[in-house]
């Protein structure tokens, strides 16, 4: 039986990485490539060092650190991110970075050497809430995003690239991504299923398929009160109707299709000025990719004419196009077994937000493991997931990793 993780342990990382970037009143923030995410990673890569892990940061500021084997094969990786969106919780993310750094410490403290090395990764800009898209770092590592075309991005308002902050945050580094032996990922359900089933693990089966497009209206700044409503070319009402049209997309669709408008802005924004431009963005998303490209179709096409019907331009920009994943099926059913054997409670699932695993799925076998959330709540202040949870994934993390590593025990 491998060793058993300490909690407390996992629990103090949590905390301490959660100071950073605190929010008043409760949660965090590390944007992306920002000064709380830097002073994150420069927190993380002294604990790495602090376990003996050799250090490495690519072209687009991904971290791993790297437990030697005693052979030279590829590693064993497991990893997730530490960047957040604005209004983040303790886990999202974290949980799967720390619960690594836990498993070394483990193995560290016990004395346990394993044939393959051992790696634990935060990869870059996962949430895409800055520079878009979402796993951004992680898709650079594995191929899937071009590393000069994501160098480009400018932030989704304007401010930043994502090359010039990796050099001011100083983490443009140069070491060559590694293709491993297998990955795996811990992370938060951040939906409401483990909690409504009274589940403790998720087998994560896969991950939707994730569509986010920014569309921009161009029409006619007018007095708001002189204006006959005929004669307006009024960007924002155009951009309502956009938004109207992707909740009823999702309504037609029926569940697993949702639909999320995250950005609306009007300029110029005054009381009693017809607005000349809309931004807005919508997240669209369904685990059949037919029918994720459908809806997008659909909105797209309804947005072209809701514009030209009111005199007004559309530009549309895709912000993320991830086609629908599956996780591999044998790694799948070795989550499955490694909770049973713990007798752990344990669903199959598939994943309504995207993950960092996601981009190795065609690389290697890759897996996740979830736990619950509670309420559901993520990408909220009050996100949480009990110390004991926490600690069962972390749990089964060390044994799926020593039984895939093959450790000496
Ligand atoms: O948007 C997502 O699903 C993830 O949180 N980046
Ligand atoms: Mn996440
Ligand atoms: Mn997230």
């Amino acid at each position: 039986m491998t060793p058993a993780i300490s909690p407390a342990r996992l629990m103090r990382r949590l905390t301490a990485l959660g100071e950073i970037g605190a929010l008043e009143g409760g949660g965090v923030c590390r944007l992306a490539l920002g000064d709380a995410d830097k002073a994150g990673r420069d927190w993380l890569v002294a604990e790495m060092e602090r376990l003996g892990l050799a250090v490495f940061v690519d072209a687009i500021g991904n971290i791993w650190g790297l437990r030697a084997g005693r052979g030279q094969g590829a590693p064993v990786m497991v990893g997730s991110h530490i960047d957040t969106v604005a209004t983040g919780g303790l886990y999202d993310g974290a949980l799967g970075v720390l619960a690594g750094l836990e498993l070394i410490e483990t193995l560290n403290e016990n004395g346990i050497d394993t044939e393959a090395p051992v790696a634990v990764a935060a990869f870059t800009n996962e949430e895409g809430a800055r520079f878009a898209p979402d796993m951004m770092g992680s898709g650079v590592y594995c191929g899937a995003l071009g590393r000069d075309e994501m160098l480009a991005v400018t932030a989704t308002d304007g401010a930043g690239v994502v090359g010039a902050e990796l050099d001011r945050i100083g983490y443009r580094g140069s070491a060559a991504p590694v293709v491993p032996a297998a990955y795996l990922e811990l992370h938060i359900e951040q939906g409401p299923v483990l909690e409504r089933e009274g589940l403790r693990i998720g087998a994560v089966t896969g991950v939707q398929g994730i569509h986010w497009t920014e569309f921009t209206v161009h029409g006619q700044t007018n007095h708001a009160g002189t204006t006959p409503m005929a004669l307006r070319r009024d960007a924002g009402q155009v951009a309502m109707r956009i938004a109207r049209e992707a909740d009823a997309i999702a309504a037609a669709f029926g569940p697993p299709q949702v639909a999320t408008v995250g950005v609306f802005e009007l300029s110029p924004g005054l009381v009693n000025v017809v607005p000349e431009t809309a931004r807005l963005t919508v997240d669209l998303r369904n685990t059949d990719g037919n029918r994720l490209n459908e809806a997008t179709r659909r909105l797209t096409g309804f947005a072209e004419t809701a514009a030209a019907q009111a005199g007004c331009t559309l530009s549309t920009r895709p912000l993320a196009r991830f086609a629908p994943v599956g996780f591999d099926a044998a790694l799948v059913g070795k989550v499955e077994a490694a909770a049973r054997a713990r007798q752990m409670s344990v669903r199959r699932m598939p994943s309504g937000a995207g993950h960092d695993a996601q981009m190795f799925a065609p690389l290697c076998p890759t897996a996740m493991i979830f736990v619950p959330s509670e309420k559901g709540l993520s990408h909220n202040v009050k996100e949480h997931s009990d110390e004991a949870d926490c600690a069962a994934g972390a749990q089964m993390l060390l044994d799926l990793v020593c039984d895939l590593a093959g450790a000496r025990i």
